[in-house]
Order: structure tokens, then C-alpha cells, then sequence
């Protein structure tokens, strides 16, 4: 079954370049892209994941204000029921040259599941995704099979 991604650039952020190429990998690698373009809030993220019953959020951010941007963003996941939806981030998401391990560490524990540089491949990320949501639905099946037996 195809599985549809929400996409889009979070906060006032407006570089377009990214999201596009990565709108492009994912349609290419059979999922359905619903892109939000630049300047998305967390909640249009929420919407449009409930909207399009989606399985994953990737939210991409590359001007330096990611920290501010997404705090608070899984909490109202939550409170719309989305806390099943897999969220990545990516780009540049700090400001200046920093460890990005720290970075990783810091977008983590706020509640993404991964979290990307900008050296990313795009292929890279679908993987990830294509592992974790593969991973995801065994486990949904397993449950059912228990449930139903
Ligand atoms: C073009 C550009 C602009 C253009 C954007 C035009 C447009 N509409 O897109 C303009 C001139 C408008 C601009 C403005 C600004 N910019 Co600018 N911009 C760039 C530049 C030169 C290229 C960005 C780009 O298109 N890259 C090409 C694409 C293909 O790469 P990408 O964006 O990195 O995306 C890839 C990866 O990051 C990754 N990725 C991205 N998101 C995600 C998400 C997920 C889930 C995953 C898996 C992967 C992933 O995959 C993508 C595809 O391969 C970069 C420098 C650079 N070389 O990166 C600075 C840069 C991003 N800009 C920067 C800054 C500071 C700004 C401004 C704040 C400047 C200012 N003071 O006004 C403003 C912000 C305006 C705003 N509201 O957003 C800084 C950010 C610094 C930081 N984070 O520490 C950079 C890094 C320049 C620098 N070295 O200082 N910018």
C-alpha cells in the first residue's frame, strides 16, 4: 500500500531548493509526498498529517531557528492523536558550526525519531523511513494477530 509523507519547511524558513529535490526522491521511491512548501506551522504539519492519514512527517529546516521552531511540536502531535506518526527533521539546524551529535541529541530528545544533516542523502533518509515504517507495520500486524487470536 502507499504510504504518503508530509513535507515542509517549518517556521518563517523560505529555502524552497531542498524540499524539492527531497518531494522528488520520495515520489520516485513510491510514496505518496503531500509538500506544504516554506513557512509551514506545526500545526499545518498536524492538519495535513490528519488529513492525509499520513505515516510520517519530515520537517526540514535550514535557516538556524530549528530549536525555536519545533519546540513544543510533539506535544501537539499528542494532543491531535498523531503520537504513531514517524517524524524525521533535517537541514541545517543550528546555527553556525556546531557538534552535531549535540544537535542530534537535542532534536531527539524533543521527539523526532531521526534526525538528519545537511550532507544528507536523499536516499539515505528513505531507507531510514522505508526500514522504520516496514518495522512499524510488522509490529501493527503482530498486534492484530494477537488481538484476533
Ligand atoms: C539559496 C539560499 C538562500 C535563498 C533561498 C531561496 C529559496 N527560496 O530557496 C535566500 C537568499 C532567500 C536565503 C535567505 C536566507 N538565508 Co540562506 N542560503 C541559501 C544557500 C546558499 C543554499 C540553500 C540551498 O538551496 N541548498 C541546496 C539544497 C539542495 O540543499 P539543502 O537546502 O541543504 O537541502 C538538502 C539537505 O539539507 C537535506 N535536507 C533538508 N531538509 C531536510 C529534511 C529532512 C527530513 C531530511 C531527511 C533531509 C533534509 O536534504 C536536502 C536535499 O539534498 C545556503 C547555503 C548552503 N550552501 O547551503 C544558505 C543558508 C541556508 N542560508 C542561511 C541564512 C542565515 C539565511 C538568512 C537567515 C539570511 C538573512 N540574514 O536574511 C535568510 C533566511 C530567509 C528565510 N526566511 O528563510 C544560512 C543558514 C545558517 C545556519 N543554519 O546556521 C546558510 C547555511 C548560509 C550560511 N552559510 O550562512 N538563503
Amino acid at each position: 500500500m502507499t504510504k504518503t509523507v508530509i513535507l515542509g519547511v517549518i517556521g518563517s524558513d523560505a529555502h524552497v531548493v531542498g524540499i524539492t529535490i527531497l518531494e522528488r526522491a520520495f515520489e520516485a521511491a513510491g510514496f505518496d509526498v503531500v509538500n506544504l512548501g516554506v513557512q509551514t506551522s506545526q500545526q499545518d504539519f498536524a492538519d495535513a498529517a490528519i488529513d492525509h492519514d499520513a505515516e510520517a512527517v519530515l520537517v526540514s529546516s535550514l535557516y538556524g531557528h530549528a530549536k525555536q521552531d519545533c519546540e513544543g511540536f510533539h506535544e501537539l502531535l499528542l494532543e491531535e492523536g498523531l503520537e504513531d506518526v514517524t517524524t524525521y527533521i533535517g537541514g541545517n539546524l543550528a546555527v553556525g558550526q556546531d557538534d552535531f551529535e549535540e544537535t542530534r541529541r537535542f532534536f531527539r530528545n524533543l521527539g523526532f525519531d531521526r534526525v538528519f544533516d545537511s550532507e544528507t542523502d536523499p536516499e539515505e533518509a528513505i531507507e531510514a523511513l522505508q526500514a522504520d515504517l516496514d518495522m512499524r507495520s510488522s509490529e501493527d500486524e503482530r498486534e492484530r494477530k494477537t488481538i484476533e487470536a
